[in-house]
């Protein structure tokens, strides 16, 4: 849509930066903490990239207060980070751990030191491994209350300085690599059915939250953050377009409807029942997910890149994980479900050495969507790219990280103009993180971290990129100096 002149970002707009427990702290046996179902994966042999583990991660669990000052330098208006649910209850459900409570209140506090608006995820996957040993975690309708006396423990300790609050991180994501990739824990690999049912427990247990969280501070901001790759029709064969919705159905709209509307898509409802697949529930869970869809505050949106879509035969292509976990490019596999749609490469973009496709107006698109579908504020909880970034002469240039996060942000800005209510971006990452899949090579970071993939290598020390000066300048602008 063309406008003639940009309005900008808000004033009181949100310039942030994130990460997640298991992906930067470490210590992960410290102070009573339990162990979570990722410090238990993540030793399973081929389980991740060269068997890295988040064990000690970057250490911030013990260097939290030397990045929470980097952060204050470059003027960061909010930190999102998780709180990791076995940290405060080491077996998920019964003995509450002091010590985890404080370190999140230490965290928390320094970021307010700093007038740093913490941004506080509950669930960034780490789930109590307890909890698995118990019953299976997300796979019993157990876990709903155990999640939500955690949540609701967060809320009373931590409400009065918190306002804003990410439920879930990426539900579909972590439910598909766990039950159908097989890629997350707990390694299940095509159950289709606990798929569904997993994920109607994590709905509820979302849903529980908010209206728990909002009976105790109607002033607080809450929503969950979905990983949304928008999608576009390879041709305008109509048998494309139609694969286009099957893929937005069941793979997009599916969380967000719920999220947003408290219902799931008809046409996914249809498709679940013709594989005899049934979601057990409650008879009271169609009104609680409804109650809690009218009480969220803002759609959160972690966008990476657009997906392609094309009609798939019955007999096409089988294949549910194409992922390039290397860093060799041009390794990623064409993924489909055959009778539905596959996932082409867009010839038209660049891609990361991962395979990740790169197209900032997909930024825009996403937001254009969620507003027109559902009308609500948004933040972008995390955007950024993964890079193989290299020391020369102690400093990281990194121009095209800059460059990436510059055509982004002009994206989001041209969504706010399009009246998008857009609250906050964060970059993924602050400091360079432990990817899930792909080891500490694939750096995200504002800031690098001196380590790699070997346990004790490096000295773990920080040193703000190029891209974290650049960074400093576009807050200091509201975005106009990029
Ligand atoms: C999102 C996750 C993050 C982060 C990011 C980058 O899916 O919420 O935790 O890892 O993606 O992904 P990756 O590390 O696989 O490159």
């Amino acid at each position: 849509m063309y406008i003639k002149e940009s309005k900008g970002f808000p004033e009181d707009f949100l310039w942030g930066a994130a990460s997640a427990a298991y992906q930067v702290e470490g210590a992960y046996d410290e102070d009573g903490k339990g162990l979570s179902s990722w410090d238990a994966f993540v030793k399973i042999p081929g389980k991740t990239f060269k068997g890295t583990t988040g064990d000690v991660a970057v250490d911030h669990y013990h260097r939290y207060k030397e990045d929470v000052k980097l952060m204050a330098y470059i003027g960061l208006k909010t930190y999102r980070f998780s709180i990791s649910w076995s940290r405060i209850f080491p077996e998920g459900n019964g003995k509450l751990n002091e010590k985890g409570l404080q370190f999140y209140d230490d965290l928390i506090n320094e970021c307010i030191k700093y007038k740093i608006k913490p941004m506080v995820t509950l669930y960034h996957w780490d789930m109590p491994q307890s909890l698995i040993d118990q019953y299976g975690g997300w796979e019993s309708r157990q876990s709903v209350d155990d999640f939500v006396n955690y949540a609701k423990v967060c809320f009373s300790h931590y409400g009065d300085r918190v306002k804003h609050w990410i439920i879930m991180n990426e539900q579909n994501v972590f439910t598909s690599h766990g039950w159908m990739l097989g890629t997350h824990p707990p390694g299940k690999i095509n159950d289709l059915k606990m798929f569904y049912q997993v994920n109607h427990h994590v709905f509820m247990a979302h849903a529980y939250s908010v209206l728990a969280l909002k009976e105790m501070y109607d002033d607080a901001l809450v929503g969950s953050s979905f990983a949304f790759s928008p999608s576009y029709a390879l041709t305008n064969k109509p048998e494309d377009a139609l694969s286009k919705q099957d893929y937005d159905t069941l793979q997009s709209y599916y969380w967000m409807d719920v999220y947003a509307y408290g219902r799931y898509p008809r046409a996914a409802l249809s498709y679940l029942e013709s594989l005899n697949v049934k979601i057990e529930m409650e008879p009271w869970d169609e009104d609680i997910l409804k109650r809690s869809a009218l009480l969220i505050d803002f759609m959160g949106v972690n966008y990476y890149q657009t997906t392609t879509v094309a009609y798939n035969p019955p007999q096409g292509v089988n294949n549910l994980n194409g992922e390039n976990n290397s860093g060799k490019k041009g390794t990623k596999a064409v993924t489909g479900i055959p009778g539905l749609y596959m996932n082409p490469s867009n010839d038209f973009l660049d891609k990361t050495d991962w395979d990740w496709a790169i197209d900032p107006s997909g930024l825009r698109f996403a937001c254009r969507d969620i507003t027109s579908r559902y009308d609500l504020p948004i933040i972008i909880s995390e955007n950024g790219l993964g890079a193989f970034d290299k020391i020369e002469d102690g400093k990281i240039h990194d121009p095209y990280r800059v460059d990436y996060l510059r055509e982004h942000i002009k994206e989001l800005k041209k969504a706010c103009d399009e009246g998008c209510r857009i609250l906050s971006y964060c970059v993924w990452s602050f400091t360079d993180v432990l990817s899930w899949l792909n080891g500490y090579q694939k750096r995200y970071g504002l800031v690098y971290v001196d380590r790699d993939e070997e346990e004790n290598s490096g000295t773990l020390k920080r040193i703000p990129k190029y891209s974290y000066y650049w960074y400093k300048k576009v807050i200091e602008s509201n975005g106009e100096n990029l």
